[in-house]
């Protein structure tokens, strides 16, 4: 006996939903809580960050991230990124500008990119 047509549609629509859900949940609750830490202010780099705030590029993968996304991995060691792994690199200088973590994303600007750092 062949299905009816509806089940198919239901299958079909099933697999949609779970197919944009996982991916959906990849990564960027990461970049979610680490906006929901520093809360940056409106029009900054922080603010207008995708991915790149970890990544060092687009489409971003587990191995390609800047050096504060490096950072904040070995700090996770394997586990989910938490306000703990944040708080734990924020007296680094991830990118080497002279600030510390911390000091940029108060200020809104990228901890793992040099060229974004905090105005004087
Ligand atoms: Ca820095």
């Amino acid at each position: 006996m062949r299905a009816p047509r509806w089940t198919i549609l239901i299958g079909l629509t099933v697999l949609c939903i779970a197919a944009v859900a996982t991916w959906a949940a990849a990564k960027p609750a990461d970049l979610a809580l680490l906006k929901q830490f520093y809360a940056p202010k409106e029009g900054t780099d922080l603010a207008k960050a995708n991915c790149l705030a970890c990544h060092s590029k687009m489409p971003p993968t587990k191995t390609d991230l800047n050096p504060y996304g490096k950072d904040l991995q070995k700090t996770a060691a394997g586990k989910p990124v938490d306000e703990k792994a944040f708080r734990a690199i924020e007296k680094l200088d991830s990118d080497k500008d002279g600030f510390s973590n911390l000091d940029e994303l108060k200020a809104g600007a990228l901890p793992g990119d040099p060229k974004s750092k905090p105005r004087r």
